[in-house]
């Protein structure tokens, strides 16, 4: 099984669910900058206090943040990984690559999970974390198209793309995406 991969899709798509499942089956160390972004938060960090009032609105941190929180964790990591919600911009997924061909671990695999809007922003209201209120989540939408978007042709490009329908159970969804990386 292919085992460096990054899982691409809009918010509340089911990156995060997906990777951690995939992750436990798999042995694979889940890199989710969300989280690792709501940690600092609530360590009330310096950088923290910095991506608190970025995310609260739906828009994204800075690449720069992103990058180092990125850069400490696969440089310390020897076997696979799910990189989940980074990277999300073009800029992020150049710096990845360096950061990549320096630590002679290229990415095996994207997945990218496709849902429709609207059953997004229900799975979302639902979840009601403090960055999911229907305004917030159509923003984050809008950003989603304009900024992460862009990263389906530069990985298909490449040659490592391949969409998963993630509609259905969660069981169903990672049976479909094991099947892709066999
Ligand atoms: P993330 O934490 O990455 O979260 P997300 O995109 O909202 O959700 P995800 O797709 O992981 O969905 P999940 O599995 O939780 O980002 C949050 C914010 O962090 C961003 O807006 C940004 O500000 C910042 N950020 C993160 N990374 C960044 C980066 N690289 N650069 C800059 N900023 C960054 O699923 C959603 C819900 O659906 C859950 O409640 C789940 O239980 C449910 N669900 C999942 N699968 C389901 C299914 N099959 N059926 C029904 N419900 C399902």
């Amino acid at each position: 099984m292919k085992k460096r991969l990054l899982f691409l899709g809009p918010p509340g798509a089911g990156k995060g669910t997906q990777a951690e499942k995939i992750c436990q089956i798999n042995g694979l160390m889940h890199l989710s900058t969300g989280d690792l972004l709501r940690a600092e938060v609530a360590a009330k960090s310096v950088l923290g206090n910095e991506a608190a009032r970025v995310m609260s609105q739906g828009e994204l941190v800075s690449d720069e943040l992103v990058l180092s929180i990125v850069e400490t964790r696969l440089s310390s990591q020897e076997g696979g990984w799910i990189l989940d919600g980074f990277p999300r911009t073009v800029i992020q997924a150049q710096a990845l690559k360096t950061l990549l061909v320096r630590l002679d671990q290229p990415i095996e695999a994207v997945v990218l999970l496709k849902l429709d809007d609207e059953i997004l922003v229900k799975r979302l209201l639902a979840r009601g974390r403090s960055d999911d209120n229907e305004q917030v989540i159509r923003h984050r939408l809008e950003v989603y198209l304009d900024k992460t978007a862009p990263l389906i042709d530069y990985y298909s490009q490449q040659g490592l793309l391949s969409g998963v329908n993630a509609t259905g159970s969660i069981e169903v969804i990672t049976k479909r995406i094991e099947n892709l990386l066999k």
